[in-house]
């Protein structure tokens, strides 16, 4: 069966794209099956179960580079190709440079595996870490869809306390959605808790007559790790200029020398982001 590849902007959450059909019933069984091959953990709130690869990050997602980094698998590659080729067919997406996003890389890409599973459990309301991650957040369901939720805090415009605005966003299986903008710095997302409990067999790939339906979604999130660190040299209190690098910075001649730099008293700073 052929299946129609279709890119639509989710107009009630700005900077959200939502791609349906990127791949047949079969290569998403085929992925199912592989990432069922790595090594599943229980995730830090004991929900559900997960598998990291990428760099090694602690709870707050900041990346530990002395620790050792989990190799991306080999169906990591297959589907940041995917996602690459899926991009390349939308102008709207290539717009926004998400093809220039390194989404295969040991030491760039960090990949998150969550099983949502019949028991309900959910995933609280968040932002991905802004300081670790690049703008774009890439994520494909496989198995069910499921309903997310987008929620905008209205403080801003409101002085009163606990005012949000709320959207429900159906992702469904075989899909690829993208934060981009407000959609990744305005409004958290995550799933409530006990969505997965009203599942209905409309809900899955499941075909079976008997009608129990078991309820499974395997998401994927694809996210580019920013350039570690900022190396901004001044002299005299004036900024001379700012050199991103991938690894440990210093204030090494060779970066003295590319900031045109010479025979001048020069503090260098190494600035975290
Ligand atoms: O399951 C999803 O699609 C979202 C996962 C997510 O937001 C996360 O891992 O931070």
């Amino acid at each position: 069966m052929t299946t129609i590849c279709v890119c639509n902007e989710i107009k009630s959450v700005p900077g959200l794209y939502l791609i349906e059909n990127i791949f047949s019933e079969t290569l998403e069984n085929q992925l199912i099956a592989d990432i069922d091959c790595g090594t599943w953990k229980i995730s830090r709130t004991k929900e559900r179960r997960v598998q990291m690869l990428g760099p090694w990050h602690d709870n707050k997602y900041k990346i530990d580079w002395e620790k050792e980094s989990t190799p991306l698998a080999p169906w990591c590659i297959e589907i940041a190709n995917i996602i690459k080729q899926t991009i390349a067919q939308f102008d709207i997406l290539n717009k926004l440079k998400l093809n220039e996003y390194d989404l295969c890389s040991d030491i760039k890409t960090n990949v998150f595996v969550n099983e949502y599973k019949h028991d309900g459990s959910g995933l609280a309301l968040h932002f991905d870490s802004r300081a670790t991650f690049k703008e774009a957040i890439f994520g494909l369901s496989l198995g069910h869809g499921a309903t997310m939720t987008f929620r905008k805090d209205l403080l801003d415009l409101s002085s009163t306390p606990g005012k949000y605005e709320i959207h429900q966003v159906y992702i469904p299986p075989r899909s690829l959605y993208i934060m981009t903008g407000p959609s990744r710095y305005n409004y958290e997302h995550g799933f409530i808790t006990g969505y997965t409990k009203s599942c209905t067999k409309t809900d899955t790939n499941n075909n079976s007559d008997s009608g129990v339906v078991e309820y499974r979604r395997v998401s994927l999130t694809f996210r580019e790790i920013k350039p570690k660190e900022k190396v901004v040299i001044i002299t005299s209190g004036k900024k001379l200029a700012t050199i991103k690098k991938i690894g440990k910075s210093t204030s090494s001649s060779s970066n003295k020398h590319k900031a045109g730099i010479k025979n001048k008293s020069i503090l260098s700073f190494l600035v975290k982001k």
